[in-house]
């Protein structure tokens, strides 16, 4: 299980990094080289109104944890742009208040949240996260956020649900990627009832103790971390209770690719790559993938008589 401290501190050494970072960019650092396509503007305006603060420097594998410029900077939301440099800048005007969560489908007792509500009606803790994205790089964030179980449990999933279904905000004139028709939008995104009540599955509304910028999914995103990073839809707007399983953005556009189930697997090459390492965000060399992301004790069972060679 993952320990969560409660103590919250502020790391100065965080604070240093950045500042260094920012002052030296363009010199030939991992970061600098990732984010050098950028342009500099916008990487030197990712500036918090408040403190980083996080209650370890390391996951629970003893993983630095990414900095916070590197997780606000190198992004995939399509809804914004392809090009992971891109989002943020163009993301940067996206309205998150006001905002709304319906939950409801095959439910007792649907539900619409604003952001008060969830802050008021769920406890928010701090998890650190390893998050391997399907392209095979990885990084370590700090997320706060409120566990998806306790939400499910409010709004009462009756006896026929058995799987749920999230869905992000279509608005295509605030998001330029939801323009053209490459995808089927809106983002769609799928769990088994199972997998979302597991502990390690949240709704994320905040990374190093800052409420979530809108690149990372502002102001609520899922976070499924033994699953790959496409899994953890972003800036949702309704969750629904179902019977059949749903089928995703990434499964319309690409099913064998980009499979329903997309557990974390080095042994289960995609089908254009392979996926027995990764390189994580902020280190030179690479490093062997883990399976289900490192969280197998929690999360094998789930799994227990599926061939994970098929449902990848
Ligand atoms: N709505 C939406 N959610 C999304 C995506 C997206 O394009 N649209 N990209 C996914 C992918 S591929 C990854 S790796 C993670 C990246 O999250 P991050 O930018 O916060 O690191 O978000 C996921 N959630
Ligand atoms: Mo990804």
């Amino acid at each position: 299980m993952i320990k969560i401290k409660s103590s919250e501190i502020t790391l100065e050494h965080i604070y240093r990094s950045r500042r260094k970072f920012i002052a030296s960019a363009g010199t030939i650092t991992a970061t600098s080289l990732l984010l050098g396509a950028c342009g500099g503007s916008s990487a030197a305006s990712v500036e918090p109104n408040e403190p980083l603060t996080v209650s370890s420097e390391t996951d629970e594998l003893g993983d630095d944890l990414t900095s916070y410029e590197a997780i606000t900077t190198y992004n995939n939301f399509y809804e914004f742009s392809t090009d992971k440099e891109e989002v943020a800048p163009l993301s940067r005007e996206f309205r998150t208040d006001p905002w709304t969560v319906e939950v409801g489908g095959l439910v007792r007792n649907p539900q619409t949240f604003d952001m008060d509500d969830l802050r008021q009606n769920f406890t928010e803790e701090e998890r650190i996260y390893r998050l391997r994205c399907v392209e095979a790089w990885s990084m370590v964030i700090p997320w706060q956020g409120i566990s998806l179980a306790s939400l499910l449990k409010a709004v009462e999933p009756t006896s026929e649900a058995k799987y749920v279904r999230f869905e992000t905000l279509y608005d295509p004139e605030q998001m330029p990627g939801q323009r053209n028709d490459w995808y089927q939008w809106p983002y769609i995104e799928g769990l088994r009832l199972d997998e979302a009540m597991h502990d390690l599955t949240i709704l994320a509304t905040g990374i190093y103790g800052q409420p979530l910028l809108p690149q990372n999914g502002a102001p609520v995103r899922l976070v499924v971390p033994w699953k790959y990073g496409f899994k953890s839809i972003k800036s949702i707007v309704k969750i629904d209770l179902v019977e059949e399983m749903p089928t995703s953005l990434w499964m319309a556009a690409a099913a064998n690719e980009y499979g329903f189930y997309a557990n974390v697997n080095p042994d289960v090459p995609h089908p254009r790559w392979s996926q027995a390492d990764e390189r994580r965000i902020g280190e030179l060399s690479r490093r062997p993938t883990l399976p289900f992301n490192g969280y197998a004790e929690e999360v094998a069972a789930l799994y227990a008589d599926m061939d994970l060679t098929r449902f990848f």
